[in-house]
């Protein structure tokens, strides 16, 4: 498929590791494709679903002790410890090279190596990076002709560069004492072994598109983000786009693709999805920044999703779809995870392909789940019914906001801008979630996630930072940086805030701020709304006095938070950029 001598002897020397008993191109065209479903379902690694229900549909499970990402076990090799810094962890470049070669070793006999030649971005675009993946899965095929754009067009984009990721994935044993995500940002080079599971082994998404894509960023002047990109819709037909980082389970995919509420959707506003979980950022000719979605697809996780959280993501998961660690309802040969509705499946499998007595199931407990807390849906944008007619531009979206967020039960208020892009750096930096009941391991727990980028960025956080800072001072008309809190609870630890499409009202005010269209008080964190200024027409038992608390700065809980804030820094280390600590010692001053 092609002359690129630099694709054919990588690949002759992967093979000549990894010793498959053949190796097969894949061109993108649909009559391969097919043949590679019916014959990942003639072995057991997929189950063909009720094509009347759910055409185009398959189910797969993955090994039970392979479901997740592995943050322990990813690594940045890079050739000075330090510029993989302290938070990710590191392993020397040739170190890595030599042990990860015993695990490849003949790990593909008696296997197919397929080829999967895939650009992140519209082929031939600016904005479009190329990658081959080398991998013995058909699932992971499979997956990366939904989550990327596959074929030989980009073997042609590609022509005789060397300009490529190179990407190997190998199942090996599924050993987790041997299962290796690493990353030679220096070589292009991807490896993954001993996993099947999407974030570990689509090595398009999370490895390269982010971790790869975020220190080609820095090296070239641009960003790879872990954000959701949408845009709102005026009745006036005009359109301003969001960019919003959010640590992974605290709803991307739902605000990226938001029904508004009644009041709003009955005067013509519409929130449109240009993607939910990845956003490269350039800064454009006009000097703002714009964006693209490198992603073809969406990689969702399914437990919570119903047609009230996200019934765009639903109806998208309706056709050529693939449900990893869903249950199967073996009566109607269908799907149902936790959260669907509330009727599961009385004849069901889960994820674990047991039997599955639904009666059994208690909230409190995960184990007796259906559906593994992290089972996923892999679908298609195009079949996305909020999808943005920008989808396909290949220029992007110009970026009006970029907002940050994390999941705070008092700290955070419901939203609040930063007084410059130097402090917008800042609260990006400190961005941070609590721990949740639903998670294993303490409750109220701060994870500090800056950016949301904590175990994707592909060199030393202090370096993003500075970063970030640089590229500030290259985009002449920037966004306005922003940070929200939808999950602030009250004394009993209920939600305040509704969520969920309500979520609108928020980034109304956010898009009237950008537009200097609305006033805002100053305070220590930054400008927070005036109450009135947050519709709430329609809401049931919120009053301008709820907003003013929800937007209400906790002084008490920002200074205890300062320490936290501190300590992390000291664990980035001495990258940190001098302006991080000039900003938070404004805010240690302001607060009192
Ligand atoms: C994801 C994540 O899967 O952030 O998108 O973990
Ligand atoms: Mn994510």
């Amino acid at each position: 498929m092609t002359t690129n001598k630099y694709v054919l002897s990588w690949i002759d020397e992967m093979a000549a590791m990894t010793q498959p008993d053949r190796i097969v191109w894949i061109d993108g065209s649909e009559e391969q494709a097919e043949a590679l479903r019916a014959e990942a379902c003639s072995t057991g690694e997929m189950i063909k679903l009720n094509q009347d229900k759910l055409p185009g549909c398959y189910l797969h499970r993955t090994a039970v002790n392979d479901v997740a990402r592995v943050e322990g076990r990813t690594f940045i090799c890079t050739s000075k410890k330090e510029d993989a810094g302290n938070i990710n962890n590191w392993m020397d470049p040739a170190e890595c090279y030599e042990k990860l070669s015993k695990l490849y070793k003949g790990a593909m006999k008696g296997r197919t190596m397929y080829v999967i030649p895939y650009s992140m971005g519209i082929v031939g675009s600016d904005f479009a990076k190329y990658g081959i993946e080398l991998t013995d899965s058909i699932y992971v095929v499979l997956n990366m002709l939904i989550m990327t754009r596959v074929g030989t067009n980009v073997l042609e984009a590609l022509g005789d560069s060397a300009d490529y990721i190179k990407g190997l994935h190998a199942k090996a044993d599924l050993d987790e004492e041997n299962r290796y995500i690493v990353h030679f940002p220096e070589d292009n080079t991807i490896w993954s072994v001993n996993s099947g599971y999407g974030g570990n082994v689509l090595l398009g998404k999370k490895c390269f598109a982010l971790r790869i894509a975020s220190y080609l960023g820095r090296k070239e002047g641009w960003m790879a983000e872990h954000m959701l990109i949408l845009g709102v819709e005026y009745p006036n037909g005009e359109i301003k786009y969001i960019s919003a980082a959010f640590p992974s389970a605290c709803g991307k995919t739902n605000l990226a693709m938001l029904i508004p509420p009644e009041i709003y959707g009955k005067k013509g506003y519409k929130v449109w999805c240009v993607g939910d979980d990845i956003a490269w950022l350039r800064v454009g000719k006009d000097g703002r920044l714009w964006a693209v979605n490198p992603e073809n697809g969406f990689f969702g996780v399914a437990p919570g999703t119903n047609d009230k959280s996200n019934p765009n993501a639903l109806a998208t998961t309706m056709k050529d779809t693939i449900f990893t660690n869903v249950v199967h309802n073996t009566a109607e040969n269908t799907v149902w995870w936790e959260g669907l509705d509330k009727n599961p499946p009385a004849e069901a499998i889960d994820w674990k392909g047991n039997v599955w007595d639904f009666n059994k199931f208690d909230k409190a407990d995960k184990s007796t789940c259906g559906a593994h807390p992290n089972s996923r849906f892999t679908a298609k944008a195009i079949n996305c019914p909020c999808l943005s007619k920008e989808f396909d531009n290949p220029a992007g979206v110009p970026i009006s906001a970029i907002v940050f967020g994390g999941r705070r039960a008092k700290t955070a208020p419901l939203v609040y801008q930063s007084t410059s892009w130097q402090h917008g750096t800042f609260v990006g930096s400190i961005m941070a979630s609590e721990t949740t009941a639903a998670a294993a391991g303490a409750v109220g727990v701060v994870r500090r996630d800056p950016m949301a980028m904590r175990p994707f960025t592909g060199y030393n956080m202090g370096d993003y930072f500075k970063h970030w800072l640089e590229m500030g001072k290259k985009i002449p008309n920037a966004p306005k940086i922003f940070h929200v809190n939808w999950f602030r609870t009250d004394d009993e630890g209920n939600f305040i805030w509704p969520g969920f499409g309500d979520n609108m009202r928020v980034l109304l005010w956010i898009l009237d701020r950008c537009e200097g269209k609305v006033d805002a008080d100053l305070t220590a964190i930054g400008y927070v709304p005036k109450a009135e200024d947050i519709n709430i027409e329609g809401l049931d038992g919120i009053t301008l006095d709820t907003i003013r608390d929800l937007v209400s700065v906790d002084t008490e809980s920002w200074k205890a938070d300062l320490a936290n804030i501190k300590e992390f820094y000291a664990l980035i280390g001495d990258r940190v950029p001098a302006e991080m600590f000039e900003e938070l010692k404004g805010l240690e001053e302001r607060l009192g």
